[in-house]
């Protein structure tokens, strides 16, 4: 093999894996909240990645969107879209809630072993 091509291929390597690793959790995951329940109320992430969840939330009152197990609190007003971070998670299950309407607005986060 000719030594341009060869490094052009050795170049593009590190590019594809990054890529591949990186794409599962770098897409936000968007909620909703409406009626004071989340929907999806359940999402699976990769562990040991850092992800987004955007959170809109169709209600006409303000939420709390909010974990301990993930540590994050933000509010959100009525018709506003949030981002917040997480992770990196290790295998499990972990709850979030909306703290101003607790009963019924829940949901989880389950990591999974990416491979
Ligand atoms: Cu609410």
């Amino acid at each position: 093999m000719d030594s341009p091509m060869r490094t052009a291929l050795l170049l593009m390597v590190p590019v594809l894996l990054s890529s591949a690793a990186g794409a599962w959790a770098q897409d936000p995951i968007r909620l909703v909240v409406k009626a004071h329940r989340f929907t999806p109320d359940h999402v699976t992430v990769p562990a040991g990645q850092r992800f987004l969840i955007e959170l809109t939330n169709q209600d006409d009152t303000v939420d709390e969107f909010e974990s301990y197990d993930m540590k994050f609190e933000k509010i959100v007003v009525q018709g506003a879209t949030i981002r917040v971070h997480a992770g990196p998670l290790h295998p499990g299950t972990y709850k979030f809630f909306d703290d101003y309407h607790p009963d019924t607005a829940t949901g989880t986060v389950t990591a999974v072993e990416a491979n």
